[in-house]
């Protein structure tokens, strides 16, 4: 069909709304959009935008194979600003677009929970490449997946690493008061308590710029090492005060601390810096060269871990997408349909390896990377855990 003024018209506003994010439309196909859920403004939207534009990539890539199949793939891009009641008032107008069928996101845990409560209504199905949160998955909620290990596991990773590889007995456990920081917090508690390694304090904080007093306590309790389950807005300018204040004691963080942005806010101080990463590096996966050269000629900036596993994410709800497009005679899938076939999927030679999800939509076989930031600021694995979930 030719395309008429009005679609033209149509096709402008769609791209009004999605904020520039894609292409205008170049035929008058029935559309079907996927969406993303992360913070693309304020302090995080380093890895919020890792997860956009990622996916971005993926749409662009799976677009040829949806018109081929006559249908107009479509992104749709919402910023959460890392908050939860933005982020479930933003779920509520996903459900009302009844041509999104899935969606990446989200970045955070405590957005994740209240998201995925108001999709599943509608069986609108989410992969997230990052939030690690225990309950994002352990209610069982048949939309929700994620593509990375959960923080149960990423918090027995820590504690033994802390436990056997740096031998600490005393631990200062710090936290953001966060969903995710809390919890990440106390699973490494629980596993340092079971090994004998001695809580010196636990303290939440919502600070962001002044630390000294934080600073004066973890001085005056001597501990051998802080561990910080946070995100890495906060780490940053935290540790760059603790080194400023004359501490060299270990710190490390989990993977709320995997963004470049750390080194950014941190600087020198990041040297020696400790965390995990629940996404490998983008720069240790060869499979993923082209596709991190291309990342960086479109978005002037460099592929980082979550965009790898966002990129995975969209392939898998995409490649499932696309499955029942071509299997459903010309109509546009119900969202339940996708939901269960998501769940039931098996995606092999995914930037990260294969993906199946268990009962939980939690990942089969995740792996734990424990990073430590070099002298020149790059980053360095130095042990891995496969085969966590
Ligand atoms: N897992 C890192 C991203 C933060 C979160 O899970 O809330």
């Amino acid at each position: 069909m030719k395309p008429t003024r009005l679609s033209a018209l149509n096709a402008l506003s769609t791209l009004l709304l999605l904020g520039g994010a894609q292409a205008l439309p170049i035929a008058n196909l029935p559309v079907i959009r996927i969406a993303t859920l992360s913070p693309l403004s304020g302090g995080q939207s380093d890895q919020g935008l890792q997860i956009r534009n990622a996916t971005q990539l993926a749409v662009a890539a799976f677009a040829p194979r949806f018109r081929a199949a006559g249908f107009d793939l479509q992104l749709a891009s919402y910023d959460d600003q890392a908050d939860p009641t933005v982020g479930t008032a933003l779920a509520r107008r996903m459900v009302a677009d009844k041509a999104i069928l899935a969606m990446i996101g989200t970045y955070n845990s405590g957005v994740a929970v209240p998201v995925s409560d108001v999709l599943k209504g509608d069986h609108l199905a989410m992969i997230t490449p990052a939030a690690t949160g225990v309950k994002v998955t352990a209610r069982g909620l048949p939309n929700v997946n994620r593509v990375i290990a959960r923080d149960d596991a990423q918090g027995s990773a820590i504690g033994k690493f802390i436990a056997s590889t740096l031998k600490a007995k005393k631990v200062y456990m710090l936290d953001d008061k966060t969903a995710y920081g809390q919890g990440l917090s106390s699973e490494v508690e629980k596993y340092l308590r079971a090994h004998d390694v001695a809580i010196v304090a636990t303290e939440g904080t919502e600070e962001r710029s002044d630390f000294s007093s934080i600073i004066g306590k973890i001085k005056a309790s001597r501990p051998d090492m802080v561990f910080f389950g946070g995100i890495f807005n906060q780490g940053a300018p935290f540790v760059k005060q603790l080194r400023q204040a004359g501490s060299d004691m270990p710190v490390m963080g989990g993977d709320g601390w995997d963004s470049s942005e750390f080194q950014k806010l941190a600087g020198t101080a990041s040297s020696g810096v400790l965390y995990t990463a629940t996404a490998a590096p983008a720069s240790s996966l060869p499979a993923a060269a082209t596709f991190a050269a291309l990342y960086r000629r479109t978005f002037k900036n460099d592929v980082q871990g979550f965009g790898v596993t966002a990129y995975d994410a969209a392939q898998i709800a995409l490649s499932t997408i696309l499955k029942l497009v071509q299997a459903g005679d010309g109509k546009i899938p119900e969202r339940a349909q996708v939901e269960g076939a998501i769940r039931a999927s098996i995606t092999k030679n995914l930037f990260s390896g294969e993906v199946q999800f268990d009962t939980l939509g939690d990942r089969r076989n995740a792996s734990i990377y424990v990073i430590r930031i070099q002298p020149d600021l790059s980053i360095k694995v130095i042990e891995s855990v496969s085969g966590a979930k």
